[in-house]
């Protein structure tokens, strides 16, 4: 019997490996505390992949033809592959300079190949260009979390302190399918008295479960939260001690937010003025009775190209109301991949290095330059965000812009399905001179690779992930890989032996995980998520270590580590939050006479992001995708459930059969992304603060 943590969600749900025989059993560990003994459907069908007759276990190689044709996929060996890809990316840096060659990284990957493809693109390829699909997940939260708080860790407590809280605000949020075992902490929160309540233009199986459910019309939150501090202040409900002794900025916000009184947040958003003073009213109650408030978001309200402001004015409804710093009170972001928190620390982002540091310190470059032996100006600078990565793939320079690149390597992403306005950002991949994805499964975006390089699965191998707590798990390997494929990490280093920039001959590569975690420890020592005084040893005994948790000190004495921030003082160095303002522009696209509707994505119980790993898991059987929209709606399209019916955008179209629902907004159109589809329609539009695309709302036309 072996523990370890689900391959999925940001929970990582503690499990139990058994083998017996040929057979592996799945079952949850008991005691580990986050999960506290369950498991979503994901988690106990997770072991379905092993032995799958889709598993990739041999290098695959397509040829291509004098004109640039390309063959089919062919296998070839371990050697070939690896010299043909180092090859070629070397002769592309030589030709066209290093930022020729792009990585794109995943929050699903581990931190020592999160760390180690940062180390990878810096010091082997020389490349400024490397982002993550992070960028699509929680940027907005990370954006808002580090200007206003000053340090970005998802929840910045326990999760089980969640139920501590007298009112939840959740804000975009459907956990109850996205993160199933922590919805009873909804549960026993209302069985002590306290109350629930979900913002999401969905009636949702979360909202089933709250008090009070609000319905905006999608990409509208923004207006709402203005108009809750609006009334907060109007009823002079504001902590003032609290904002005077531990923020700044109030006074611009103060004024900010006076324009937006009920009436007007009933324009804009489309829920009704008492029903917004309905929320209002119950957070300050709450706030007089000197009770806790705890508002969380997620994607509904951060994939938006204004999600970081979204954010942002959340925090100041909370920070006025003098709530963060208390357990089970404040702001927190439910982040969503299995290592989307620890993936966004040590180095796969494009502006960052190890231990949330700046690529652009001076002395953090120092620094991380020391622990990789190499000299500090060889590191290069801060290069694109995600889709912006993606759209400028294989372009030539253009007056205002440097040429994009045109090769990329691929690890823990299906760009294909997931990325926004998907059309173009596959035209994109196809027109690189070389893309190289590893994966264990032949997946839309592996399927146009010119290298595939099979890799383990996640009880094939060990690492550390940083749940949404902050907690640095530890996945144990706990059966063999089927013979053929290697860890990532054994192909980063055998990509980076063979690539030997000049400059870096004394840089060190290892591929034992326990190695790179304590290289990736002294990377971190110093930074905010400082992991240096984490070992797996600790790990296993204490369940985890929460960060920071710097190196023992001088007389040997441990970090305890840290399960709550905020408590004396924030990330800031002046130790205050800060209120920042808004402001308020509505989503980038407006439904119009050719697109009458909003389209909004999300996810459902029983599939995982792309769909890669769950749709070939039999007992997930593979439902397809649907549109979900309301009987009023289907009534004037003249359509019923279950008739195909088209969406189209100005991106893309979409067939699907109609699911009529009636919790969702009769302006609005729901359709999950977890298949080819959903994203041929998205807006590619950006936050400008964290480069989000605006998955959760575009305009759409429907037709039966
Ligand atoms: N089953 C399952 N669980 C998962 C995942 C999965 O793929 N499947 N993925 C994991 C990952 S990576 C993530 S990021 C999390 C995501 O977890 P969530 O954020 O909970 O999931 P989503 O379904 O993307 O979006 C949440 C809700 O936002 C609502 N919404 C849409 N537009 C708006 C809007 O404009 N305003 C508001 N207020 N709400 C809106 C949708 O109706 C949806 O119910 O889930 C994690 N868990
Ligand atoms: N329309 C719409 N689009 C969205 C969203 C939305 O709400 N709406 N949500 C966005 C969000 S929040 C996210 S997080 C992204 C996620 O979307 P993707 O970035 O596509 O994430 P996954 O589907 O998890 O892709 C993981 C891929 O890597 C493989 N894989 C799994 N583990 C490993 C590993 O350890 N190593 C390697 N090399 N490969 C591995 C899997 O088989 C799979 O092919 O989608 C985004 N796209
Ligand atoms: S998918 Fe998430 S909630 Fe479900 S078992 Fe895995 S970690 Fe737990
Ligand atoms: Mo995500």
């Amino acid at each position: 019997m072996t523990t370890t943590h689900c391959p999925y969600c940001s929970l990582q749900c503690g499990m139990r490996l058994t083998r017996e025989g040929r057979a592996l059993t799945v079952e949850p560990w008991a005691e580990f505390p986050t999960n506290a003994g369950a498991m979503c459907r994901k988690g106990w069908t997770s072991t379905g992949l092993r032995g799958h007759r889709e598993r990739l276990t041999t290098p695959l190689v397509r040829d291509r033809g004098e004109d640039g044709s390309r063959g089919e996929l062919r296998p070839a060996t371990w050697d070939e592959a690896l010299d043909l890809v180092a090859g070629r990316l070397v002769d592309l840096r030589a030709e066209h300079g290093p930022d020729a060659v792009a990585v794109f990284g995943a929050g699903g990957l581990t931190n020592e190949k999160a760390y180690a493809l940062g180390k990878l693109a810096r010091v082997a390829l020389g490349t400024s260009q490397i982002d993550y699909n992070g960028r699509w997940c929680m940027s907005s939260a990370a954006s808002a979390g580090l200007r206003a708080l000053g340090l970005d860790r998802g929840l910045p407590f326990p999760l089980a302190d969640v139920e501590q809280a007298d009112v939840l605000v959740l804000a975009g949020s459907n956990l109850a399918e996205t993160a199933p075992p922590a919805a009873r902490h909804l549960d026993r929160l209302r069985e002590r008295g306290g109350r629930v309540v979900v913002v999401d233009p969905r009636r949702t199986p979360t909202a089933d479960r709250a008090d009070l459910h609000l319905a905006p019309v999608p990409g509208t939150d923004l207006a709402l939260a203005l108009g809750v501090l609006h009334l907060v202040m109007a009823a002079g409900a504001v902590d003032e001690a609290y904002v005077a002794e531990r923020t700044t900025g109030f006074d611009a916000v103060r004024d900010e937010v006076a324009a937006w009184w009920p009436e007007r947040v009933e324009r804009v958003c489309g829920i009704a003025a008492d029903e917004v003073r309905a929320l209002a009213d119950l957070l300050i109650a709450t706030q007089r009775a000197g009770g806790r408030v705890l508002v969380l978001t997620a994607r509904g309200v951060e994939q938006h190209s204004q999600g970081s402001d979204t954010v942002l004015a959340w925090i100041n409804v909370a920070l006025a109301l003098g709530m963060p710093g208390r357990t089970g009170a404040g702001y927190g972001c439910l982040t969503g991949q299995g290592n989307g928190q620890g993936g966004r620390e040590h180095g796969q982002k494009a502006d960052q290095l190890p231990g949330y540091r700046s690529i652009e310190d001076p002395g953090a470059r120092a620094h991380v330059a020391a622990v990789w032996g190499v000299d500090p100006d060889l590191l290069p600078g801060k290069g694109r965000s995600a889709y912006e990565l993606l759209d400028a793939l294989g372009r030539p320079a253009t007056p205002t812009a440097p040429a994009g690149p045109r090769a990329m390597l691929v690890l823990g992403s299906n760009i294909v399905v997931s990325a926004p306005n998907a059309l173009h950002v596959t035209e994109r991949l196809r027109s690189l001179d070389l893309l190289v994805v590893a994966d264990l499964v032949l997946s839309e975006t592996a399927a146009l690779a010119d290298v595939v390089l099979p890799v383990t699965q996640w009880a094939e191998e060990t690492g550390t992930m940083t749940n949404l707590e902050g907690r640095v798990v530890l996945r144990q390997r706990a059966i063999t890989p089927p013979s053929g494929v290697r860890t990532d990490l054994e192909v980063i280093t055998g990509l980076a032996e063979r690539l030997k920039a000049p400059g870096t001959e004394a840089v060190t590569w290892s591929s034992d995980p326990e190695e790179v975690f304590a290289e990736l420890g002294r990377a971190s020592a110093g930074g905010v998520a400082d992991y240096a005084g984490i070992t797996y040893d600790r790990i296993r005994a204490e369940h985890g270590v929460f960060w920071p948790c710097p190196a023992p000190a001088a007389d040997g004495t441990a970090h305890p580590g840290t399960p709550r921030l905020f408590a004396e003082r924030f990330g800031h160095p002046d130790g205050r939050a800060r209120f920042l303002v808004t402001s308020y522009r509505g989503a980038a696209e407006q439904p119009c006479e050719a697109y009458p509707l909003h389209l909004t994505t999300g996810r459902v119980l029983g599939q995982y992001q792309s769909g890669a790993q769950t749709r070939r898991i039999r007992e997930l059987a593979d439902t397809g995708p649907f549109v979900e929209l309301h009987p009023l709606l289907a009534r004037r399209l003249g359509t019923a459930d279950g008739e195909v019916l088209t969406v189209r955008t100005r991106r893309g179209e979409l067939r699907a059969p109609a699911r009529v629902v009636d919790g969702i907004r009769p302006d609005t159109v729901f359709v999950p992304f977890h298949w080819v589809g959903a994203n041929r329609l998205t807006n590619d539009a950006l936050d400008p603060a964290s480069r989000m695309p605006e998955f959760k709302v575009c305009a759409a036309a429907v037709s039966a």
